[in-house]
């Protein structure tokens, strides 16, 4: 079993909806519990900044899947969830990233581990840090 944590984002048709509904349905995904869920967060749009406000959430999840397959359950949610991918910092109706996965390190043309972004996002840090886990907050204390 491996703790790994996703970043759950949305801003489009009802974002609040897309982002609960996604939460539930990781917790479907073969092999995978999800074990902890953030709040939802409002932010404002990083990027690209003419496009509507993001919910932003982090999960934490117990898997028994490799990174690649469960990148392959995310992706898969995302399509459900009617993402169409058009312009690269754009709007979406799903966006689910893989944040950590253990502690492994990983660099291959489809995932990147730990995701190379997390230390510069706002809207993953403050979900991120009410989800991980006690010891790793004891830790570091
Ligand atoms: N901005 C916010 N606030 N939240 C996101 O999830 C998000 N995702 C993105 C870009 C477009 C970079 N900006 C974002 O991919």
């Amino acid at each position: 079993m491996n703790t790994a944590y996703i970043a759950l984002g949305s801003n489009l048709q009802d974002p609040r909806r897309q982002v609960l509904k996604a939460m539930d349905e990781l917790d479907y995904v073969p092999y995978t519990r999800v074990m902890a869920k953030s709040s939802l967060y409002q932010t404002k749009p990083v990027g690209l900044q003419d496009q509507p406000d993001f919910i932003n959430a982090v999960v934490r999840v117990r898997t028994q899947l490799a990174p690649l397959a469960l990148l392959q359950e995310c992706l898969e949610l995302e399509r459900q969830h009617g993402r169409v991918r058009r312009e690269r910092w754009g709007p979406r109706t799903l966006d689910l990233d893989i944040l950590l996965y253990g502690d492994l390190t990983l660099e291959l043309p489809e995932l990147t581990l730990p995701h190379p972004r997390l230390h510069e996002r706002e809207f993953v840090l403050k979900p991120l840090a009410e989800v991980r886990e006690e010891a790793y907050a004891a830790a570091a204390v």
